[in-house]
Formats: structure tokens, C-alpha cells, sequence
């Protein structure tokens, strides 16, 4: 079995983030591990959370040794819209999975990556004591058998997608290396400046979707990371939420 052990990762890694790395075999969540006094691009790793989360108080959940399951510190500016940086986050993580598979991946605002209509990776943003700490959990080498068998949307893992079993250090330092240029980007000229990533990608975009009691066609992601939806001609735009949508 593979591992993330600091030695393995460190030679990996291009740029600033992940340094510090923090890393260990089992905590309750990559999440928790970080705070206020570690410095920006911090990143916390797991081979196993016994207590991962998922949005809104849902689970997020894969065995030991088989993803990626990262944490990263972020100091964004006073002011910015949180909720952007599941996007970012999405970008990066986008990058990474296409750069891994050879295949392209879509965005499902606002926070999940998709291959072939089936989720691979999830974002989670948190924001507390002036910081924000960035989940990104990558389904790497998981079986079939090894996913949440009833998640909508289903998920699915590089594995189960093209059948190769992965080293995940260096997913994990490209993952690392795309989060800091997509961050970087966004502090410039925020999602507008990462739009080249996600308007390409968009998943919902003319899908019939429902969202915060709206039932529509999806528009898109606009410029400015919300979503907007076609409701009977008329245009609504949403900050956040949670999309239902049909195949
Ligand atoms: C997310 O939530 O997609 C955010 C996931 C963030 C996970 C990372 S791992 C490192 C860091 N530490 C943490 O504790 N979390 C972050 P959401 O959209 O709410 O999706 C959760 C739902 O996805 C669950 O209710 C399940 O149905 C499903 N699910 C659980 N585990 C999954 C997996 N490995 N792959 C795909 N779907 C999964």
C-alpha cells in the first residue's frame, strides 16, 4: 500500500503549499487539525478520518490508505465571499483528477468534481477565527465496493474509472501545486479570473435542477460563483445551496 507519509510527498511538492505538512495514520478529521496559528498553505493529511465530514453535517467516508484526504489553511482578504473557495478548491481538484486520468472533469456547483457524471472529489470550505480550512478529499484507489453505495451523485474513484491502482503522493502534491495557482488567481481577480476552469466544466449548466425550492433549468455558474437558474423564463440567481437534479 501506498502512503502519504511526509518523505513520500515532500520531494513532490513545486511550491509553498504543503509546507508545513502535518500528517498522520488516523485522525477524527483533517479539518480539525489545522488552526489561526499555523501559516497560510499549511496542509493537514490523513490516511484514515474516523470522523470525516462532508457539508451540512454529512459524512465523508474512505478506508484507510485508498484517497486523498487533505486540509489546507487559507488566509483569504477581509471581505471575500467564503463560499467561493469550494470552487477554487473544485478547480484545483479538477485539475489534479484530469491531470491524473487523462480525462475530463466537470464541476457540479458548489462543490463537487465529477468524471462521467460519478463524483470523485468533494470540497469542503470552513470558515473560523479569521482563517478558513479547505477539505479536498480525492477518491484515489477505492474498489467499487470501497464507495458509498448510495450517494447521489454515485461516486466513484480514479480507480474504478480507468482500473489503475495510483501512487498518491503525487496527485496529492499536484493537487497542492493547482490549489496555490487557483488560489492566487482568485485573491487577484476572484472567480471571474477562474473562469477559463469552471464555465467549461459546468455540469448543471442546462440541466433541469432543484434548488432552495426553485425547480428550473440550470443557467450556470456566473462570474461571480453563484448559480443561476431559468425558473419558467425568469432568472434567479443563488448564493449557495443544495442542487437536486435530473439525469
Ligand atoms: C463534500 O460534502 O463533498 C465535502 C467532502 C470533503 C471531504 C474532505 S476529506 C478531507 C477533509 N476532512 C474532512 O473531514 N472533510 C474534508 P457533501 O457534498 O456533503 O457530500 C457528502 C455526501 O457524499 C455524503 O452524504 C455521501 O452520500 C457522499 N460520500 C461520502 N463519502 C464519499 C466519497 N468518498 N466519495 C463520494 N461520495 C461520498
Amino acid at each position: 500500500m501506498t502512503s502519504l507519509a511526509p518523505e513520500l510527498v515532500e520531494p513532490h511538492l513545486t511550491g509553498g503549499f504543503g509546507r508545513p505538512y502535518l500528517y498522520r495514520e488516523t485522525c477524527e478529521s483533517t479539518q480539525a487539525l489545522l488552526d489561526a496559528s499555523q501559516p497560510e498553505g499549511a496542509v493537514a493529511v490523513c490516511e484514515e478520518q474516523t470522523g470525516g465530514r462532508g457539508r451540512l453535517g454529512r459524512r465523508w467516508d474512505a478506508p484507510s490508505g485508498s484517497a486523498i484526504l487533505s486540509s489546507t489553511l487559507l488566509r483569504p482578504p477581509d471581505g471575500r465571499r467564503i463560499a467561493e473557495l469550494a470552487l477554487v478548491g473544485g478547480v484545483a481538484a479538477a485539475n489534479a483528477v484530469e491531470a491524473a486520468l487523462a480525462l475530463t472533469a466537470q464541476i457540479k456547483w458548489p462543490n463537487d468534481v465529477l468524471v462521467n457524471r460519478r463524483k470523485v472529489a468533494g470540497v469542503l470550505a470552513e470558515a473560523r477565527d479569521g482563517v478558513v480550512v479547505l477539505g479536498i478529499g480525492i477518491n484515489v484507489n477505492q474498489t467499487r465496493d470501497e464507495l458509498p453505495a448510495d450517494a447521489h451523485p454515485s461516486a466513484a474513484s480514479l480507480r474504478t474509472t480507468d482500473g489503475v491502482v495510483r501512487e498518491r503522493a503525487p496527485v496529492l502534491a499536484r493537487l497542492l501545486a493547482e490549489l496555490e495557482r487557483a488560489y492566487a488567481k482568485w485573491i487577484e481577480g476572484g472567480i471571474d479570473a477562474l473562469y477559463v476552469d469552471i464555465g467549461p466544466r459546468d455540469f448543471l449548466r442546462q440541466r433541469r435542477v432543484t434548488l432552495n425550492g426553485l425547480s428550473g433549468i440550470g443557467v450556470g455558474i456566473d462570474r461571480a460563483g453563484r448559480f443561476e437558474v431559468d425558473v419558467a423564463g425568469e432568472r434567479h440567481v443563488v448564493e449557495s445551496g443544495e442542487v437536486t437534479y435530473e439525469r
